[in-house]
């Protein structure tokens, strides 16, 4: 059930059927039963965005914000956590946003735990500015900045994050709202830097949707805590995609060691 309080005056400027909108509706969703279980706060969440499509969300989100500079997300919300670290502070962020411009602040906050929840919409292209290749965006992509195909190789960022022992790592498809939600939640209760890549076809730049839903298959609800077991969770099985929570450790946070 979705509090109609979250809902916002503001219209939404997503293409119509973009799978924003099934993260938005994820989002609200978790945080209506987290608030009305009591576990945490409407007043002690803050919202961050990035710059892109998915910054967007901020705007339809009637609860604390706060929009920031593009690739500036994770700086933006480790600088709140550390000013108030009463608050629970989660970050949209897009694979642009994150995983380019981005790519220093999430390789230090999630190697330093800070206890902050990103969200990353995975849509493998950079989406606002009309469709250029990411560091998702497979090799061959053919976009307006690669109109014979990238050369490059994209990266997996389950795995950089496995690299760095952050310590919670898990993967969601945009298309599926009830695991979407499930997976927000227990992220948002995870103590500790949260990782959510949100597999998120651009029906406009990239449409992957079929793509994804041939291949994406969920992984049995308990995460691992040993990174070797966490590996044979994320491997790619014969070509499919695994989705879930892969790993969840605890350890001591960024903000309760200063
Ligand atoms: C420093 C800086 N560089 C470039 C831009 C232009 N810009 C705005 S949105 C955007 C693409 C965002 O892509 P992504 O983060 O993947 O989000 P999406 O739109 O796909 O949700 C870019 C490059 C900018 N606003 N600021």
């Amino acid at each position: 059930m979705i509090n109609q309080d979250l809902n916002t005056k503001a219209k939404i400027t997503w293409c119509p059927g973009c799978p924003n909108f099934q993260i938005l509706v994820a989002f609200r969703e978790a945080i209506t039963e987290l608030t009305s279980q009591n576990k945490i706060k409407i007043e002690n969440i803050v919202a961050t965005a990035g710059i892109g499509c998915h910054g967007k969300i901020v705007e339809y989100l009637n609860m604390n914000t706060f929009t920031s500079l593009h690739g500036r997300s994770i700086p933006t919300m480790t600088g709140i956590k550390t000013a108030n670290p009463n608050l629970t502070v989660i970050g949209f962020s897009g694979d642009g946003d994150a995983y380019a411009e981005g790519m220093e602040h999430l390789i230090h906050a999630a190697r330093r735990n800070s206890d902050i929840k990103l969200f990353v919409h995975n849509n493998q292209v950079f989406a606002l500015t009309t469709g250029q290749a990411t560091p998702t965006s497979p090799k061959g992509f053919k976009g307006k900045s690669t109109p014979f195909g990238s050369i490059d190789e994209p990266f997996d960022p389950i795995l950089l994050m496995l690299s760095l022992n952050a310590s919670f790592i898990a993967r969601t498809f945009a298309l599926d709202i009830p695991k979407t939600k499930e997976i927000m939640k227990r992220a948002t209760e995870h103590k500790g830097f949260a990782f959510v890549d949100i597999i998120q076809p651009c029906i406009t730049f990239f449409d992957t949707r079929e793509y994804f839903k041939e291949r994406i298959f969920w992984i049995d609800d308990s995460p691992a805590n040993d990174p070797e077991i966490a590996m044979q969770k994320i491997k790619n099985n014969q070509n499919k995609i695994p989705c879930g929570i892969f790993y969840e450790i605890s350890k001591p946070t960024f903000e309760a060691q200063q």
